[in-house]
């Protein structure tokens, strides 16, 4: 809707004005301790780009930090409080900002200079006096790149299907939980969900239609998980999971019964299905700490195998349930 608004104001403009209007600016922040630097650059590149400006690099480790962030960086490489090399550094070591291309611009311009520049970190090298078109056209292709890279994450990361999280993700996000529940000494909870008799449903309705009841499951599951932290992924076929960091097991399990509610009252019909005549699900909730894990027996690496039982329990004492 967005992009049809921006199509609208587009044709609304008199032509020479159209081309000003890019859909969605992409933000450059100039850092140089020359103003008269940073002008020049700005005054280039203000037709096509959103511009930020930063004369030192403290400036620039503030500005990044906003929200959005800068898509690229222009960064002088020797300023007199902050060298560009430590600014560099600096970006990424932050989770949040590591993925900003960054662009060294000198007056150094020797090969030794170029290759420690690229060894921090930076993508590209410009040296100054700039010649201007070349700028803009290193600045295109590392955006271009950028953008790239961002459709190649998502997509590794989210089920095709439903658009929500996939396995892959989830075991990336579990073992970084495990890590922080380990180290800060909180629960770590496992809901696995399985659609109750799904086979059938497909048999009676169709694989299309099962394909739709499933992305219905996982809008409810993904509207039920409130916060912030709540991860849920599509395991495989017609199996869910939820990863609820700092929650205890009774936490998880008021959890787990919220959603057999939601997927329950979406009231899908289910002709086939001994249980109910709707789509209803079967839960298993586990969880760990690091007291358990003393105790040899339990563990945060065996939470999945924990929660399958407890699934399995819930399949054979009836369905449409939650076990702990
Ligand atoms: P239970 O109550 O014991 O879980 O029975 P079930 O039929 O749900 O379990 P089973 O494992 O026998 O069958 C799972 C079915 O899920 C088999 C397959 O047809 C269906 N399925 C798996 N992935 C997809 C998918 O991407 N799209 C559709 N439409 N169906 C799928
Ligand atoms: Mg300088
Ligand atoms: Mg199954
Ligand atoms: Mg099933």
């Amino acid at each position: 809707e967005e992009l049809r608004a921006i199509e609208q104001l587009r044709n609304d403009q008199p032509k020479s004005d159209r081309q000003a209007i890019a859909i969605k600016r992409e933000r450059i922040l100039i850092v140089d301790d020359s103003p008269e630097n940073t002008q020049l650059l700005a005054q280039m590149l203000v037709e096509n780009y959103e511009i930020l400006v930063a004369n030192s690099g403290k400036d620039a480790l503030a500005i990044v930090q906003q929200v959005p962030a800068p898509d690229l960086i222009l960064l002088d490489l020797s300023m007199p409080d902050m060298s560009g090399y430590e600014v560099c550094k600096q970006i990424q070591l932050e989770e949040s900002t590591m993925a900003i291309p960054i662009i060294f611009l000198t007056i150094l311009s020797d090969p030794e200079n170029e290759a420690s520049g690229l060894q921090s970190g930076a993508v590209d090298f410009i040296s100054k006096p700039f010649d201007l078109p070349r700028v803009e056209e290193k600045i295109k292709n590392h955006l271009a790149l950028k953008h790239y890279r961002e459709i190649l994450s998502t997509t590794a990361d989210t089920d095709a299907l439903t658009q929500i999280p996939n396995r892959r993700r989830f075991e990336e996000m579990l073992a970084i939980e495990i890590r922080k529940a380990r180290r800060n000494n909180t629960t770590l909870s496992v809901i696995r969900i399985d659609i109750d008799y799904f086979k059938r449903y497909n048999d009676t309705y169709g694989h299309l239609e099962g394909d739709d009841c499933l992305r219905e499951v996982a809008d409810a599951l993904k509207k039920t998980l409130k916060r912030a932290g709540d991860l849920v992924a599509r395991w495989e076929g017609e199996e869910f999971i939820c990863l609820l960091p700092d929650t205890n097991l009774k936490g998880a399990a008021h959890v787990a019964e919220n959603i057999r509610k939601a997927v329950l009252n979406l009231r899908i019909p289910h002709q086939s299905s001994p249980v109910e005549k709707v789509v209803t699900l079967s839960l298993g909730v586990a969880s760990g700490t690091r007291s358990h894990e003393n105790q040899a027996e339990d563990s945060f690496e065996a939470l999945l195998d924990h929660a399958q039982m407890a699934l399995t329990k819930s399949k054979d004492t009836g369905r449409n349930r939650v076990f702990v």
